[in-house]
C-alpha cells in the first residue's frame, strides 16, 4: 500500500474544514466528511433506493459498454479514483481482462481499500493489485506512472466540486496523463426537477439521515455537541448553476460548542447550512471543460432513459 495521507493529514484537514465551514457565512460544510462507516453504509442504502437512480443507471451503461471501453483502451493498469462499489469495478476488471496487468484503486482511507483489494486479486489471479491512500485532489500526480492507463472516476462524485475545484482537477488529471491513458467519468446529467429532488430526499428519509451523519462525526472527531435531529434535511436544486444543494436547517435557534476546536457558534431558527453540491451536467458541457482540460471527448455514452453518463476522454 502506497500512503500518500496519514490518518493525521486527515484529522488536521477536517479540523480546517470545519472551522471554515462553522465561522463562514454562511455556514458550509464540504461532502467528503459524510463516508464514515455508518456514513458510507447509509449511502450504500441509498443506491438501492427507488428515487436514486444514478448508481443503477451508470452500472446499465457500464454493462453495456464494457467491451467497448476495453476495445477501445487496450488498458493495462486500471486506476480507479474513489475505489467504490466493487460490483462496477468488476464489471471492468472482467472486461478488460484480455490487456490488464494492474489495477490501482486509489481512496482517502485505507480502512476498506486493504479488504476490498485482497478480495479483487482473489478473484484476478496474475492481476496486480496495488492500492494507494491519497486525496485524488492533491496527490495525483503521485499516482504510479505506466503505459496505457485506465483512469476511472465514476458514480458522479464529480458532481460534488464546485466548477473551480472541478476544472482544477481535471487540469491536474490531464498533467499526468500521456498518449495511450484515457480517463473514464461517470456524471449525473440535468433532467426533470421533481426527479432530482426526489433523488436527494427520498421518501424513507434515508438521503436526511445521511445528511446528518456529517454532525455525528463531528460530535465524534471532534467532540462537538450537536442535536442531530434539531436539524432538518433540505435538497434544492438550484438552477443557476444546475446542481441539487443538500443543506440541514436549524429547527431552533442553538448555541453549538466544538471542545476540539474550542469553538462555539450560533445556529438561527431557520438558518441553512450547506453541506453538500451535486452538479449536473449536459454533454456540451462536458466535453467544452474536457477541451479547457486538454482532453478530447472520444465517447460519450448514456443509459436508455438518457439519465446519467459515461465520457470516455483522451488528451
Ligand atoms: C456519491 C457523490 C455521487 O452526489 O449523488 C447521494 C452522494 N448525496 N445522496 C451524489 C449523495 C446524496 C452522491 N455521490
Amino acid at each position: 500500500m502506497d500512503r500518500f495521507l496519514t490518518a493525521d493529514d486527515l484529522a488536521k484537514t477536517l479540523r480546517q474544514d470545519v472551522r471554515e465551514g462553522l465561522t463562514g457565512t454562511p455556514k458550509t460544510l464540504p461532502p467528503k466528511w459524510f463516508y464514515d462507516e455508518r456514513g458510507s453504509a447509509l449511502f450504500e442504502e441509498i443506491t438501492k433506493l427507488e428515487e436514486y437512480y444514478p448508481t443503477r443507471r451508470e452500472r446499465e451503461i457500464l454493462t453495456a459498454r464494457a467491451p467497448e471501453i476495453a476495445a477501445i483502451t487496450g488498458a493495462r493498469t486500471l486506476l480507479e479514483l474513489g475505489a467504490g462499489s466493487g460490483e462496477k469495478t468488476r464489471l471492468l476488471l472482467d472486461a478488460l481482462s484480455g490487456t490488464l496487468r494492474s489495477y490501482v484503486p486509489v481512496d482517502v482511507s485505507g480502512d476498506f481499500l486493504e479488504e476490498a483489494a485482497a478480495g479483487i486479486a482473489a478473484d484476478h489471479p496474475g492481476l496486480t493489485v496495488r492500492t494507494v491512500v491519497a486525496d485524488y485532489e492533491q496527490h495525483l500526480h503521485l499516482l504510479p506512472a505506466g503505459e496505457r492507463r485506465l483512469i476511472a472516476f465514476l458514480g458522479g462524485t464529480i458532481g460534488n466540486m464546485p466548477p473551480a475545484a472541478r476544472i482544477g482537477f481535471l487540469g491536474g488529471l490531464r498533467a499526468t496523463m500521456s498518449d495511450g491513458d484515457f480517463l473514464l467519468l461517470g456524471a449525473d446529467l440535468v433532467k426533470d426537477t421533481g426527479r432530482l429532488v426526489r433523488a436527494y430526499d427520498d421518501a424513507a428519509g434515508v438521503t436526511a439521515e445521511f445528511n446528518r451523519n456529517v454532525l455525528y462525526v463531528i460530535n465524534r472527531e471532534l467532540d462537538a455537541d450537536f442535536v442531530p435531529d434539531a436539524f432538518q434535511h433540505v435538497a434544492v436544486w438550484n438552477d443557476t448553476d444546475e446542481w441539487i444543494e443538500m443543506r440541514l436547517r436549524s429547527t431552533r435557534d442553538q448555541d453549538i460548542r466544538v471542545g476540539g476546536l474550542d469553538l462555539e457558534v450560533s445556529f438561527a431558527e431557520g438558518e441553512e447550512m450547506r453541506t453538500e453540491i451535486s452538479s449536473k451536467f449536459r454533454r456540451e458541457r462536458l466535453a467544452s471543460e474536457l477541451g479547457a482540460a486538454g482532453m478530447e471527448l472520444a465517447e460519450f455514452w448514456t443509459d436508455e432513459s438518457g439519465d446519467f453518463s459515461l465520457s470516455l476522454a483522451h488528451p
